[in-house]
C-alpha cells in the first residue's frame, strides 16, 4: 500500500504499512484498483461525452464509488472489492457508448477481466498504485491534487444525488480531468488549470447541495442547541447527511427515542424541517476523533451516515451501525431506507436520564448573516468590529490542532469568527461573548457549506466596495480529508490569498507546487496563535 491522500499520513510522507486512520493494506490497494479503473472508465465516458453520448448509471456510479475512497468512509476490503466489480461492468458500458475512437487507447481503459480468486485479485490490484510510474513528481503532485479535490466533491456530489439533486457539469468534468491522469501528453500548466476548474465544480458542487438543503428543509436559522441529555432512549447520529436524519427522526417518531447529532451533524439543528421534530434533543460528544472513548458512554444506538468512522471498540461495536457507503468489517451496516434494526437496538440500550447542560449556537448560514449584514457592516464602520476570521475545517487526533483553540481564544474581543466543519469542536464550547447582539463565534455549518461562508464573503466585498481580499477577513483553516481539498481549491479558484494552513501542509505537495501557491496565492502554513494574529493584525 502507498496513501498519502490525508493530512494523517505518515511522516507527513504517506502511510505504506497501515494507514494511520487505521486502513489496512488490502483495503488501500483495492481503493488504487478502484481508482485505476475509475480512469479507464471515465476515459471512455469522456470520449462518449465527445460523441453526445453519456449515461445516468455509469455518471451516478463514479460519483459513489470516488466516495468510497475518501478517508475514514469504507474499511471493508470486499464491499470495495464489489465497488471494482460493478466499475469493470459499466466500463464496459462506457466503452460500448464511445463506439469506435481514434486515439489512442490508455492502459487503464483497456478491457481487462477482473481475476475471481482473492489473492489474483490482490496481485493486479498491488500493480496500480496512486502514483503513475514514470511521471514527472510535480505532475504527479497536481493529479494527486485534482483527484483528491475530485474525491471531495463527490462526496458532496452524493448528499446531493441522494435529496435528487444532479448537474452534468459535475459528470462532465469528472469523466474529463479522471480521463487527463491517463493522459502523458499534458503539461505541468493543464493541469494546474485542471486544478482550478476541480475548484470551480467544487464551488458549483457545494452550491448544488446547499439548494438542495434549503430547498427540503429551510434556510438554517440562529438555533441554540443543548448539549447535555433528555431522559428516554437515544440514537446518535454522526456524519454529513440531512437526508438520513431526516427519514431517522420520521421513523423514530412517538416512540420515545430521542436523537442527537455528532460531529459533522450538528449544523442540523439549525434547518426549520429538521427542528420541527421535538425529538431531535441535541448535539453529543466531540469531534470524530474522539468517538473511541465517547462512544462507549452513549447507552443507545450509534449511526455513521458517512466519514469519519474510526475502528471501533468492543465496548460499542455492537450498538454501531454504518449505513450507504460507510462499511466497516463486523459493524451492522444498513443499505436504503428501513432504520428497523437501529430503532430495535436503541430501544434494547439504557438510554439517558435527564441531565440539562450547555447550550451553544449554530445556524449562521448565508441566509441569517446576511439577513443582519446591515447591523454587521454599521458595526464595521462604527469600528465596533475590527476584523473577521474564518477559522474552519477538518478536526483531527494530531496535537498541533491546539492552534485553532489558541486562535479563537486569543482573537482580540472586537473580532468575529466564522466557523465551519468539524474543526469547530476545538472551541465552539467556549464562550466568546457578542458584540452589539451579534454573536462573536457564528457557526456556518458543516464542511460543504463552505458555500455560504463564501457568499457571506461575496456579500460583504460587495458592501464595502472592494474585493474580497481587501475585506478585513483572514482564512485560518485546517485540513484533514479531501473534502477540505476541494474547498481550498475552490477558495484559490475564487481567486482568495493569504490563507493559512495547518496542522501541517498536504504530503502531495511537492516544494514546486507549494512554491506556485505562494508565489500566486500567498499561501502559507501556520505558525503559532500569537504569531499569526500578530501577522495579520498588523
Ligand atoms: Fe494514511 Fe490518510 Fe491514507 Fe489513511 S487515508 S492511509 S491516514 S494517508
Ligand atoms: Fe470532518 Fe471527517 Fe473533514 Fe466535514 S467529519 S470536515 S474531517
Amino acid at each position: 500500500m502507498f496513501c498519502y491522500q490525508c493530512e494523517g499520513a505518515a511522516q507527513g510522507i504517506g502511510c505504506s504499512k497501515v494507514g494511520v486512520c487505521g486502513k489496512q493494506p488490502d483495503v488501500s490497494d483495492l481503493q488504487d484498483l478502484l481508482i485505476y479503473a475509475l480512469k479507464g472508465m471515465a476515459f471512455w465516458a469522456d470520449q462518449a461525452r465527445a460523441k453526445g453520448n453519456k449515461d445516468a448509471e455509469i455518471d451516478r456510479f463514479m460519483i459513489k464509488a470516488l466516495f468510497t475512497t475518501v478517508t475514514n468512509v469504507d474499511f471493508s476490503d470486499s464491499s470495495v472489492a464489489d465497488v471494482i466489480k460493478e466499475a469493470v461492468v459499466l466500463k464496459a458500458k462506457a466503452k460500448a457508448l464511445a463506439g469506435d475512437i481514434s486515439v489512442p487507447v490508455p492502459a487503464a481503459a483497456q478491457v481487462f477481466e477482473l481475476p475471481t480468486d482473492q489473492a489474483a485479485l490482490m496481485a493486479l490490484s498491488q500493480l496500480h498504485g496512486i502514483k503513475d510510474p514514470g511521471v514527472d513528481e510535480d505532475i504527479q503532485s497536481l493529479r494527486s491534487t485534482i483527484l483528491f479535490g475530485i474525491k471531495g466533491y463527490a462526496a458532496y456530489a452524493d448528499h446531493a444525488l441522494i435529496l435528487e439533486r444532479e448537474n452534468d457539469e459535475i459528470y462532465a468534468f469528472t469523466h474529463k480531468a479522471l480521463a487527463a491522469m491517463l493522459d502523458d501528453s499534458l503539461q505541468l500548466m493543464d493541469y494546474v488549470g485542471m486544478a482550478m476548474e476541480c475548484g470551480r465544480i467544487n464551488l458549483v458542487t457545494m452550491e448544488l447541495l446547499n439548494k438542495a438543503h434549503t430547498d427540503t428543509y429551510g434556510h438554517p436559522v440562529p438555533t441554540p442547541v443543548q448539549l447535555g441529555t433528555k431522559a428516554g432512549k437515544a440514537i446518535l447520529v454522526s456524519g454529513h447527511d440531512l437526508r438520513f436524519l431526516e427519514e431517522l427522526l420520521k421513523q423514530t417518531e412517538g416512540k420515545g427515542i430521542n436523537i442527537y447529532t455528532h460531529g459533522e451533524m450538528l449544523p442540523a439543528h439549525g434547518y426549520p424541517e429538521l427542528k420541527k421534530f421535538s425529538h431531535l434533543v441535541g448535539n453529543w460528544g466531540g469531534a470524530w476523533q474522539d468517538q473511541h472513548k465517547e462512544f462507549q458512554n452513549f447507552p443507545g444506538a450509534i449511526v455513521f451516515n458517512t466519514n469519519c468512522i474510526q475502528k471501533p471498540a468492543d465496548n460499542y461495536k455492537d450498538r454501531l451501525f454504518t449505513w450507504d457507503r460507510v462499511q466497516f468489517p463486523d459493524v451492522r451496516h444498513i443499505d436504503g431506507w428501513d432504520f428497523s434494526e437501529v430503532i430495535d437496538c436503541a430501544l434494547a440500550a439504557d438510554g439517558f436520564p435527564d441531565a440539562p447542560g450547555q447550550e451553544i449556537l449554530t445556524g449562521f448560514g448565508h441566509n441569517a448573516v446576511l439577513g443582519v449584514a446591515d447591523k454587521v457592516i454599521d458595526a464595521v464602520k462604527a469600528g465596533q468590529i475590527k476584523h473577521f476570521f474564518l477559522v474552519g475545517g477538518c478536526d483531527g487526533a494530531k496535537s498541533g490542532r491546539n492552534y485553532y483553540t489558541e486562535f479563537a481564544e486569543k482573537a482580540p474581543k472586537d473580532t468575529v469568527i466564522l466557523t465551519l466543519a468539524c474543526g469547530k469542536y476545538r472551541f465552539n464550547k467556549m464562550e466568546f461573548g457578542d458584540i452589539g447582539g451579534i454573536p462573536r463565534l457564528l457557526d456556518v455549518g458543516q464542511c460543504n457549506d463552505a458555500y455560504s461562508a463564501v457568499q457571506i464573503a461575496l456579500a460583504l466585498a460587495d458592501a464595502f466596495e472592494c474585493g474580497v481580499n481587501d475585506l478585513p477577513l483572514s482564512l485560518v483553516l485546517s485540513w484533514y480529508e479531501q473534502k477540505a481539498v476541494a474547498i481550498l481549491l475552490t477558495l484559490l479558484h475564487l481567486g482568495i490569498k493569504n490563507i493559512k494552513i495547518g496542522p501541517t501542509l498536504p504530503a502531495f505537495i511537492t516544494p514546486n507546487v507549494l512554491n506556485f501557491l505562494v508565489e500566486n496565492f500567498n499561501i502559507g502554513p501556520i505558525t503559532t496563535a500569537e504569531e499569526d494574529l500578530k501577522q495579520i493584525l498588523g
